[in-house]
Parts: structure tokens; sequence; C-alpha cells
């Protein structure tokens, strides 16, 4: 089974690459002092940042800090919506393109600023049609679709929160996500498109929405044309209702810390985590990121290439850029698809200038060889990011002389769901990076990494990665769970919130983060929970107990390896494997489906009873074991052994 090669990181802590004069002398940050006045004055840091939005009225106080509850620019009021569209009208931007659109099959559109909000303003009346009011969370369901950003925003503009559901999850994990957001609307399409194919999606909101009482409307856009159930009055097509609709919608005075979104993520328990984030602060950390980070310039094209079905998505395709007054591109297929160049074609097509990408799909661009960029004019590049996991220094290496060809930055930047916006990452015209690092921490940010007992570690150390003080775009808590949000992220150190992740320091305070250091499994990524793919496993009737891990994938980073005892009587056999990936993919989506599925006997686990998921991880990966003194059965492991083998 486990024949993937582990992912080898030569780390090389001296070599720095420096920003090129050429770019360093038209960077949009060029003086290094910025990260010594932001540590010792984060707050007027912060403020200055949130200074270059749009206020309806000011702030009466930049932080209220009681650990671990923030509130950011108290009494301030402001709108997510009006700042990434409204306020570019006024001028010549009016007419610029905020999206270029190329679908999967090749069709193209552009929405300028003014299109886009005419059509967001006429979205906005199409929910306050439906009763939506300011706090009621809607559901969106989309693919990478112009009308996904149109919806965020609509829902932006009236206060009403959005929960976007990644489209490639299955109609069970929709399901929970409605349930627990307690949806009256859901936005959806019939289908989209994928490698030429056109996949349902409104099958699975009407599955989903069989067990969702609360859910009184459905709104699907048209995509694909491929047979809809369409239920009377439940369901309506957008574009129909949108005919009936007027443009033209007064936007809703948020206060600052109004929730802007929820967005849910893989937690150590089974149950997803909605990850709360507000109005001002968010806005503020999206948007000073976008521009430092990605030195963005007034005639960039800009390419981030994530769902919006992720945070990424939420904060670097839409939030982020449009508050800016980017022009970004959205494209809604695979990179694979006619060709493997699909990408770099679009590339030379539109002269994308920043391209924003994950390591996996790196390493896949490696795998199929250089000579498909190489057929491409990718002179229109100019800066390179990376996002989602570790990225290897091959990969970092290859996508720099191959997709950079040796002229563009790379910034690798460090962040998560639950920090809403990028930090730790180089400034590209100042900072100096190491392949494999993700640098420093941005200028107002005070990432460290600390021991055990949460003191820092000495340079060249390794240990836990912690945020020390709050900032802007935080989460403020778990949706209706606030325990979970203190017991999760600011339980284990003292006054610290605790990323979840392991990381070294070097000589130089550079961090090379290590990943996750929880039972949370990095796919592609993507944060996929073991507890969630273990409830899933044990639904079935076969299975009496489960032990998911990750283990290290040459393409994936990780990928899912599944341990399973079986209940009396069910005899193990492939055709039960398949059965079971196939279960949990529909549980809760392709991502999560096993790359695995290992029987077991029994389990390993402590005299106390824990699963020892580090030792499973160790047999996967096919490492030697190291101490099992702990296991209340030792004979369990050798038994593994013999059916690792004979997988
Ligand atoms: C933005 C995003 C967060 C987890 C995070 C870490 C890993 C993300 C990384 C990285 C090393 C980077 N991660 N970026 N690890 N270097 N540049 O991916 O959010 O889906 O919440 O995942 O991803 O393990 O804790 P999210």
């Amino acid at each position: 089974m486990n024949n993937a090669k582990t992912i080898s990181h030569y780390e090389d802590e001296e070599q720095l690459f420096f920003p090129d004069s050429s770019f360093s002398t038209r960077a949009n940050i060029q003086n290094t002092q910025i990260y010594d006045s932001a540590w010792v004055d984060y707050k007027n840091y912060w403020m200055g940042e949130a200074q270059k939005l749009h206020w309806f009225k000011p702030w009466d106080k930049v932080l209220e800090w009681h650990s671990p509850f923030a509130q950011w620019f108290v009494n301030g009021k402001l709108n997510a919506c009006y700042n990434c569209l409204d306020r570019h009208l006024e001028g010549w931007r009016r007419n610029k393109a905020a999206i270029i659109f190329e679908g999967e099959l090749g069709d193209r559109q552009v929405w300028t600023y003014q299109d886009l909000h005419r059509e967001v303003t006429r979205f906005a009346n199409v929910l306050r049609g439906m009763g939506v009011n300011k706090g009621d969370t809607v559901t969106i369901y989309l693919p990478m679709i112009p009308e996904a950003v149109i919806t965020m925003l609509a829902c932006a503009r009236i206060g009403a929160p959005h929960s976007v559901v990644f489209g490639g999850f299955s109609a069970g994990a929709l399901r929970d996500r409605i349930s627990d957001a307690e949806s009256r609307v859901i936005i959806t399409a019939d289908g989209c498109w994928r490698r030429g194919k056109a996949i349902p999606l409104k099958s699975n909101v009407d599955e989903a929405i069989s067990q969702c009482p609360t859910v009184e409307k459905v709104v699907v856009v048209q995509r694909t044309r491929v047979e809809v159930k369409m239920e009377p009055v439940r369901d309506v097509w957008y574009h129909e209702i949108m005919r009936k609709t007027p443009a033209g919608c007064q936007c809703e005075i948020m206060d600052a810390e109004d929730v802007l979104f929820i967005l849910y993520t893989s937690g150590t328990t089974g149950k997803p985590k909605g990850i709360v984030h507000t109005t001002g602060g968010y806005l503020t950390g999206v948007a000073s990121t976008h521009r430092n980070v990605f030195d963005l310039k007034e005639d960039d094209v800009y390419w981030c290439t994530a769902d919006i079905g992720w945070i990424t998505g939420h904060s670097y395709v839409v939030y982020g850029p449009l508050a800016n007054g980017a022009t970004i591109l959205i494209f809604e297929g695979a990179p694979d698809y006619p060709g493997k160049d699909r990408f770099w074609e679009i590339i030379e097509k539109y002269r994308v200038s920043i391209f924003y990408t994950a390591p996996t799909a790196i390493r896949m661009f490696m795998k199929w060889g250089e000579s498909w960029p190489q057929g491409r004019d990718l002179s229109s590049l100019r800066l390179l990011g990376s996002v989602g996991e570790p990225i290897n220094p091959e990969a970092w290496h290859w996508y720099h002389k191959n997709i950079g060809r040796g002229r563009c930055p790379v910034v690798d930047t460090w962040w998560q769901t639950e920090t809403g916006s990028i930090m730790v990452a180089p400034l590209p015209g100042i900072t100096p990076v190491k392949p494999g690092s993700c640098t420093k921490p941005l200028p107002g940010v005070f990432v460290d990494v600390v021991d055990e007992n949460g003191k820092p570690v000495v340079p060249g150390g390794s240990g836990y990665l912690v945020i020390k003080r709050p900032w802007p775009s935080m989460l403020r808590t778990v949706y209706k769970d606030p325990q979970r949000y203190i017991d999760t992220y600011w339980s284990r150190f003292a006054g610290m919130y605790f990323t979840g992740d392991g990381a070294k320091k070097d000589k130089h305070g550079y961090i090379w983060v290590r990943g996750r250091v929880d039972d949370i499994i990095n796919v592609s990524g993507h944060r996929i929970g073991s507890a969630e793919v273990e409830s899933a496993l044990v639904e079935h009737p076969a299975v009496a107990e489960a032990a998911v891990i990750g283990r290290s994938h040459e393409l994936k980073g990780q990928a899912v390896t599944a341990f399973v005892t079986l209940r009396e009587g069910v005899i193990w056999a492939t055709e039960l494997e398949d059965d079971l990936k196939n279960h949990v993919a529909k549980r809760i989506g392709g991502l999560a489906r096993p790359e695995e599925i290992i029987y077991a006997g029994e389990l390993p686990k402590t005299r106390s009873g824990k699963i020892m998921r580090r030792l499973l991880r160790d047999i996967a990966e096919g490492r030697v074991m190291g101490d099992i003194s702990t296991l209340a059965d030792p004979s369990v492991i050798s038994q593994l052994l013999e059916r690792k083998i004979a997988i």
C-alpha cells in the first residue's frame, strides 16, 4: 500500500533570496522600519491600516481586549460590500474589470465594478424580498462562478452573515452546516462543470434539506442545464427572480463587530466548528495583507486559485482584493483540462501578474513536467504566492524557476481559517526569503514558537506555533459555542492563541512550519478532522471501531489512512474496503475519502484506552516504531504490521 514517497525536505537556513532591485525599488513597502514601528505600537499600526477603508463612522477605541474575547474598532460603522464596490464607483475604477471569469468550457465573462455593483444590489433586494434580515445566516453552496462572489457580497450588503459550503462537500456535510447555521435561504446551482462533465449540485441540496426544517427558499443558478427538480414555492431560479427585481439597494450600516460570515472548518472532534469573523477587523486584516504581501498595483491581474468555499477564497479571492479595487480572475475548472497547461494558458491569455496557489498543485505541476509551462508566455507574472501547507524546498525552487522564470518573488504565506488573514509571510520588497520558510510575522502580528511550557524556544529550537497578542482579523468565537473557542485555542498556553501547528525558529528568527500537531489532517491544503472521518466510518454497519491518521503523501502532502476493526461476523474483503471509502466520500466529500483502509484485529491503545495515533502513523509511513511500552497489548502491533505488508 505505502509506496508513495515521503516529501523530502532539504532545509537550508543559510540560503537567502534577496528581492531583486527592479522589484524592491517599486514595491509598496520599501522601508524595513515598518516591522519595528508596528512592534512598538501595534494598535497604532492597525489603526493606520483600518483608516484605508471607508467608515461611515469612526471608532471610539482601537481595541477592547478581555482575553480571549476581542473587539476591534469599537463602535466604528462600515459595510464590507460598500468597501468592496461602492467606493470604487466614484472615479475611473467604475469601469475597471473587477472579475474576469474563465469557465471550464472556455466561456468568458468580464464584470466591471459597476456591473458587479448592479448585480449585487439586485441580489441584495432578492434576499430582502425573501425576508432575509440583518443577522440571518444564508448558506451558499456554489461552484467557482461569478454568482458566488455576487451572492456573498449581497449578503454582506444587507448584514446577513454568509456560510459558504465548499461545492465538493457531500449532502451530509452540507446538512450539518445548514442545521448548525439555521439558514432559511440556500443559494446553489443546478450543477458545475468539471473536466467537461456536468456534475449535479442541486440534488445534494435536495437531499440535505430534507432534514433541515429551517429552510424556506432555495435559489438556483443555472450553470449546466442538467435536469433538476424544482420544488414549487420553495425553489426559484436565480435568473428568473433577478429579472423581476430592481437594482440599487441601500447598504446596511454595520457595526465593526457585527458578524460578516461563518465558515466551518474541521476540528479535532467530529463536529465542524463555525468560525466567526466580524466586519471591521476582518476587512482591515485582509485588505492590508493583500496590499502588502502581494504588493498590489492598480494594473495587476490577480489570480488566486482557491475555491470560494475555503478561507483563502473568502479573504484573497473576494474581500481583500475587491476592497483594494483589484482585478481578480476566477476559473471554474481543473488544471489539467483540456490540457495540462490550462493554468499557464490562462495566465498567458489574461496577462496575469500575481498568481497565488497551493504546494499540492505545484507538486502536481512538477510531476507533469516543465514542458507544459515552457510552451506558454508567462512574462506578465511578477509575484507568486503559496498557501495551505508547508512548501517543500524542491517545490519552491521548481515554482520559482519554471513559473516565475527566476524573476518573481515567491511569498509563502502562513495563516488559518481562524486567523482570517495572512500572519507570517515576507513583505516582498524588503524581506529576504528562504525556500521552505514562511519567514517572519507580518508587522503588527505577534507569532512565536514556544516550548511545552509556553516559553519562547531558543533560536534553532522547535515547538508550538502561537500568537501572543490579538490581531484585527482574528476569529471572535466558535459559532454558538464560546466554550469551545476557549478550550480549543486559548487553553493550551496561558494568554496565547494556540494554532495547532508545530514549527521551528531558526537563528535568524525565521519560522519553519512543520504541520499540525493535533488530529487534523492536511490533504492537499485542506483540513480534514480525523474524528470526522472516524465517526463516518463507525456509522457503517460493518465497522466496530476506527482510527484515522494522516500519512505523508508525495502529492497531497498528507493522505487519509484509516484503521478499522470489524463487527462480529463481518469478513474483510476488497469490496468492503471500497464500500467504506465510498461511504466516507458520501458522508463528508471526496476530499476525505481514505487513501487506504487497513483492517485491524484490534487497534493499539494505551492502558488508559486511548488510541495511539502516533504509532499508527509510524506504521503507515513504514517507520521503525518508537516506544510501545505504554501499549496495553503489544501483540496488536505485530498483527498490524503483517496486515500492512499483506496489502
Ligand atoms: C489558509 C489556510 C490552516 C492550516 C495551518 C497549517 C497549514 C497553511 C501554510 C500552512 C505551512 C503555510 N498551513 N498555510 N503550513 N506553511 N504557508 O490554509 O487555512 O484551511 O484553515 O488551514 O494549514 O497547518 O494550521 P486552513
